[in-house]
């Protein structure tokens, strides 16, 4: 039986945390999504379709083996979306004490909902700081964000910011 997981996250941008979490359960499962999932608490800066592309692009220019699916989802439950694909396991980065307080009551209620348990990854400590938000706001006060994200993405957002 095929082990199928799926890490979400808003993705807004992807970071090279985020790349290092996907790189890292790629090799844990067989067949691993990366769901791109409209967050109502955060406002967006790029749209889904966006997202879902600069994170295609990451994954190919970093050539992550594997069999990674790239998808968004706006229909509901995280966990219906993992019904739908036949993943048991969400997988998600713990950068500190904020991520845990924040991802534990979901993990639990995602296993009563759908039986489907949340394994978390510690972030690789280069990365352990990085962030969409930090990201988003070091480009909008004309920053330089390579350090912080994949080449698509800074290349994209530099591009944004051009008159
Ligand atoms: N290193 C390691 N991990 C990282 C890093 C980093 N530098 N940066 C982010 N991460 C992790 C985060 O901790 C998170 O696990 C994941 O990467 C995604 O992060 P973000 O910021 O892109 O996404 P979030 O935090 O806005 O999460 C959005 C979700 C949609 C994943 C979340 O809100 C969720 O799971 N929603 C479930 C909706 C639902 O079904 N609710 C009902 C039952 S709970």
């Amino acid at each position: 039986m095929q082990r199928i997981a799926v890490v979400p996250g808003s993705f807004d941008p992807v970071t090279l945390g985020h790349l290092d979490v996907i790189e890292r359960a790629a090799g844990l499962y067989d067949q691993l999504h990366v769901v791109v999932v409209h967050n109502p608490d955060k406002s967006a800066l790029l749209p889904i379709a966006q997202r879902v592309a600069l994170i295609e692009q990451a994954i190919a220019d970093a050539h992550i083996p594997g069999d990674i699916v790239v998808a968004s989802w706006s229909m509901g439950l995280l966990v219906d979306y993992c019904t739908d694909v036949g993943a048991s396991v969400l997988v998600k980065g713990i950068r500190s004490q904020v991520d845990v307080g924040y991802e534990t009551p979901m993990a639990i209620v995602n296993r009563h909902l759908a039986g489907v348990e949340t394994v978390f990854l510690l972030p690789d400590p280069a990365n352990a700081h990085v962030s969409s938000s930090l990201v988003r706001q070091v480009s909008a006060l004309g920053g330089d964000v390579s350090p912080y994200v994949p080449h698509a993405v800074a290349d994209y957002l530099q591009g944004a910011m051009r008159p």
